[in-house]
């Protein structure tokens, strides 16, 4: 159940199609569409208020030894009243979303307290991530929580997670006598994200519908992804090239790229066209500039 909060709208709602589910299950309720270019206002002053008037636990992250606590979340006030304010400590990107056909930029903010040691290892915005985390309101009524880490398909969450996790470095990990893992060294910090980054005009359970979302995150380790196990990274599934594979259909199905195993839709498997002389190179028979595998008429 708790897995469901931070599945996208398209997975949660093939989700309850495909579950038995009870009568809480239904409880996802849709409110009118607000354009997202006036959302994103909205939701950016809440998030920078909240972040120039709440802190966290950073001296703790801050000595010689790594912290193994959790991150403590708290207001400017009383004892913490000079303490520096979130503003300052954050960073940011901009995430495009694409609202019906129209591109709007959406602010989201990410703050590692304490940086993973295999730094090589971050995830991409297409791989899988062994998580820990807590989901909270911008009133800090917690929605979500999973102490103990479970895997994420970033191609099937949402995007402030897709492309806020991308910046944490996962640890290392021993197996243990008894067969377990011990993990040691993680990326642990902050996701801060408007509301169309997460469920938009969607509520369901505590969160109301246009809530800007805030997740502590612990990632623990991280797993390169071929979703379509053609020998292609799912992250190089990226024809045009602008680094994201989400928006790569190269003939026109309706299935990107890293999901479609025979990307150019010629009835040959990529897998099988990628590169058969095998010297590291995608062929490219017609010598057009077009490598096989992308290009219906190579023959
Ligand atoms: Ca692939
Ligand atoms: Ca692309
Ligand atoms: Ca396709
Ligand atoms: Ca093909």
């Amino acid at each position: 159940m708790k897995l469901r909060h931070v599945f996208s709208k398209s997975l949660l709602l093939a989700t309850l199609f495909i579950v038995a589910c009870g009568p809480d299950d239904t409880s996802v309720d849709e409110v009118e569409l607000v354009d997202y270019a006036e959302q994103v206002i909205t939701d950016d002053a809440l998030l920078q208020e909240y972040l120039q008037t709440h802190t966290y636990n950073y001296e703790d992250f801050s000595g010689a030894e790594r912290y193994s606590g959790a991150i403590v979340l708290d207001t400017l006030a009383g004892d913490d009243a000079n303490k520096t304010p979130l503003i300052d400590l954050v960073q940011s990107i901009e995430v495009p979303v694409d609202a019906e056909g129209e591109i709007v930029q959406h602010r989201l903010y990410h703050l590692v307290a304490q940086q993973g040691n295999r730094v090589p290892n971050k995830p991409t915005i297409v791989d899988s991530v062994y998580l820990a985390y807590k989901g909270k309101l911008l009133d800090g009524t917690v929605f979500d929580e999973n102490e103990f880490p479970i895997w994420f398909d970033l191609a099937s969450v949402i995007p402030g997670f897709r492309y806020g996790l991308q910046h944490f470095a996962p640890g290392s990990y021993t197996v243990e006598n008894n067969g377990t893992f011990a993990f040691e060294n993680y990326g642990q910090g902050i996701l801060f994200m408007p509301s169309g980054l997460g469920y938009y005009n969607q509520a369901r359970g505590s969160i109301p519908a246009y809530s800007p979302l805030i997740f502590e995150v612990a990632v623990y380790t991280t797993n390169i992804t071929d979703h379509d196990a053609d020998g292609i990274l799912s992250i190089n599934e990226d024809p045009d090239g602008d680094g994201n594979p989400y928006n790569d259909d190269t003939d026109g199905n309706g299935i990107t790229n890293m999901f479609d195993p025979d990307d150019d839709g010629d009835g040959v498997l990529t897998s099988l066209e990628y590169d058969v002389d095998e010297d590291g190179q995608p062929d490219d028979d017609d010598n057009d500039g077009i490598p096989n595998y992308l290009d219906p008429d190579n023959n």
